[in-house]
């Protein structure tokens, strides 16, 4: 009777330990990371603008060992975010269109948006955008983590380039 009771613990504890190593497994390092979590924005700022559309620039740097690609934003400021790029048309003139497949960054690398360059768009402002304030912007990601920040509203003449809507979706 005495030793069934001592076997009955024993069996107990290893039917408690086994909890703890499925814990375990899932927090360990082979476990995939989110893109959100390894992409930091700095310089980032919008360009002033009283109605319409304005622009969103800064640097996204990504620290992973692998690369991500941002597919989509939002900002409480414009009805919607589109990522542009800029390029030349057929007569040689600078236009901005949507980017296909997004804006991409390579492992351990960064991309920068700026005027003349890829860019957030802000379309539809749901306010003017005064200089000075700030802005949210969120930024998703491919496999569906998001990240924000806080972007300040600049003063700035350039970014001018013509919109060609429906161009590279
Ligand atoms: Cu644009």
């Amino acid at each position: 009777m005495a030793a069934f009771s001592v076997r009955a613990r024993r069996y107990a504890a290893v039917g408690a330990f086994f909890p703890l190593v499925l814990a375990g497994c899932s927090s360990s390092p082979a476990a995939p990371a989110r893109s959100a979590d390894a992409v930091t924005v700095t310089d980032q700022w919008v360009k002033a603008a009283d109605s319409g559309m304005s622009a969103g620039f800064g640097e996204l740097r990504n620290s992973g060992g692998a690369p991500v690609t941002v597919v989509s934003a939002t900002s409480p400021a414009a009805g919607r975010l589109e990522l542009h790029e800029v390029v030349p048309d057929a007569d040689g003139a600078m236009i901005m269109r949507v980017k296909a497949g997004g804006f991409a960054i390579p492992a351990g690398g960064a991309l920068t948006l700026r005027p003349g360059g890829d860019h957030l768009m802000f379309m539809e402002l749901s306010a003017p955008l005064r200089t000075g304030s700030t802005t949210e912007v969120v930024l998703t990601f491919d496999d569906g983590s998001s990240t924000s920040f806080s972007a300040q509203v600049r003063d700035f003449a350039g970014a001018q380039e013509e919109y060609v809507p429906g161009h590279g979706a």
